[in-house]
């Protein structure tokens, strides 16, 4: 997150980590993206979070995996370090244009209900362009590889679709933002975003989870706004 601040785990004990035994240790405990509790036993994340490009191209298992929950400080105490039972990939998604980029993990032990957040639903006024969002994470604060120990936020706002779609037309590498599964999410001012690393992670509005860290080109550019999956219209079922 950049032009953020840090957050207590208790004013969003629905983030988690998703950690990885052997990438990104010390001060990350393995960190290499964001995820949301929507029941004790689902977390969602970004598809693209379990692709060849975040984990490599050795075929990975889960048991190297699992979710730090109840924790803003990565190498703190407190909170749970829970497995991963199983996996769920939209089957929707697509790789190459990040449609539809969600996947469902399954954990292996409970998180306390206290954490779970509601999702919006399709069309809710959440999801109205100028309404006010945080997003949060451990990623990148600086845009030059700089990530956060601890768990941070920023404040942006909901953007109409066609400031993403005038800022991705399809000539980011053949990426083009899509209304139908995408959200547009920024500072009009530029400053505020998420970055590498916080992909994933939530989008909030209204209490309400509205999207997904998803992509983008650079961080907190005025010009080129964060993309969220949006979670209302990918999402299978409700939790
Ligand atoms: C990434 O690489 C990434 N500014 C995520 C979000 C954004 C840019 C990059 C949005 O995971």
């Amino acid at each position: 997150v950049v032009g953020g601040s840090p957050t207590a785990i208790t004013d969003a004990p629905w983030v988690v980590a998703l950690s990885s035994r052997d990438r990104f240790g010390g001060t990350r405990a393995g960190q290499f993206c964001g995820g949301v509790v929507v029941a004790p036993t689902k977390v969602l994340t970004a598809a693209h979070c379990l692709g060849r490009e975040v984990l490599g191209g050795e075929p990975w298992q889960l048991r190297d995996f699992s979710v730090i929950a109840g924790r803003a400080a990565l190498r703190g105490q407190g909170g749970q370090e829970v497995r991963i039972a199983d996996t769920w990939v939209n089957p929707g998604y697509d790789p190459t244009t990040n449609a539809g980029d969600l996947a469902v993990l399954t954990l292996a032990a409970s998180l306390p209900q206290s954490y779970v957040i509601q999702v919006a639903r399709p069309g809710d006024p959440a999801e109205s362009p100028g309404t006010a969002a945080e997003v949060y994470g451990w990623g990148d604060t600086t845009g030059n590889g700089s990530y956060a120990s601890s768990l941070r936020s920023a404040d942006v706002q909901v953007l109409p679709d066609e400031s993403c779609e005038r800022a991705y037309p399809g000539g980011f590498g053949g990426v083009s933002y899509r209304r139908d599964s995408m959200l547009c999410a920024g500072d009009p001012r530029g400053g505020r975003d998420a970055c590498q690393g916080d992909s994933g992670g939530p989008l909030v509005a209204r209490g309400l989870l509205v999207g997904l860290v998803s992509w983008g080109s650079g961080c907190g550019q005025a010009e080129n706004p964060g993309v969220y999956t949006r979670v209302s219209s990918v999402l299978p079922e409700r939790f």
